[in-house]
């Protein structure tokens, strides 16, 4: 599966992923070693010079058909809603992969998620807060330097909105830290798509945030 991933052969790695689950290997196993590992090593590779976009494109477009064979099984435990997340790759960045982990690990952890896709400009992350008032997270991925300051003007446009205190702000992505995530006024930060599932579920048997919080 990871051969096939690295080569960008989609039908291959929906086959692949699909025999893998039937001989009764673990999602979760097939997500690391078939999926992840292989989509690091494309990392590095394109780091290298070795392989270009086009070929990161493929490789991510194979990781992305893996990820639908094993989407239903990583949701199995899912038990009802424990909370409305709202989600999107920031404005200016394309990259989906991390997002769509995000979004699988938190359904299965029992959140509805609103995917609001890539490239998701301030005003739509709004938009779809206005539109949605059983929402209480926000959840923003950045895989470029260039677009990680997009994560602080959405948090900045929500609280000139007064939209702040309804919200925790959790944020992920390569270049993103704990760090940065304070920095930019965000109430969490995920290195991976499980922790970001594990946030989401201490926040959930929490109360919700209190009025004012993160002004
Ligand atoms: C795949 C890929 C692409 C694909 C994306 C396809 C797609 N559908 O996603 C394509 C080919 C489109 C692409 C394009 C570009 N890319 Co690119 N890409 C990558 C690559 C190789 C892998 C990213 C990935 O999907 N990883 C797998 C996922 C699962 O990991 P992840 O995204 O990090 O997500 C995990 C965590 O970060 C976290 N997480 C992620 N999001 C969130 C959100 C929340 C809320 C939380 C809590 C957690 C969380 O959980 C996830 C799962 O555990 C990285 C290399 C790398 N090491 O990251 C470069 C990389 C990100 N790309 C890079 C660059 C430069 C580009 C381009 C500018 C290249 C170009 N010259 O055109 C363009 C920009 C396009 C754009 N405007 O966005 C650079 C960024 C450098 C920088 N410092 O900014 C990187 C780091 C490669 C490099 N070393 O140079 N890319």
């Amino acid at each position: 599966l990871s051969e096939a991933v690295e080569e960008g052969a989609a039908n291959l790695a929906r086959e692949r992923a699909t025999a893998l689950l039937a001989e009764g290997v673990e999602a979760e196993e097939v997500l690391r070693f078939g999926l992840l590992d292989a989509m690091e090593r494309v990392g590095q590779r394109f780091k290298t010079s070795e392989i270009f976009v086009p070929e990161v494109l493929l490789a991510a477009r194979a990781m992305q058909a893996g990820l639908s064979v094993i989407e239903p099984r990583l949701r199995r435990n899912a038990i009802g809603s424990r909370g409305t997340l709202l989600l999107g790759t920031v404005e200016g960045d394309l990259h989906s992969l991390g997002k769509n982990l995000v979004r699988i690990f938190a359904k299965s952890a029992g959140f509805t998620v609103i995917d609001l896709g890539v490239d998701v400009a301030p005003g739509v992350f709004l938009d779809a807060a206005k539109r949605h008032p059983e929402a209480t997270v926000v959840g923003m991925s950045a895989l470029l330097t260039t677009t990680m300051p997009i994560m602080r003007t959405v948090i900045e446009r929500f609280e000139a909105e007064g939209l702040r205190s309804r919200f925790r702000f959790i944020v992920g992505g390569a270049p993103v830290s704990e760090r940065y995530a304070s920095e930019i006024g965000a109430d969490g930060f995920g290195p991976d798509a499980a922790t970001a599932a594990d946030q989401l579920k201490a926040w959930a048997s929490e109360q919700r945030p209190t009025a004012g919080r993160g002004a």
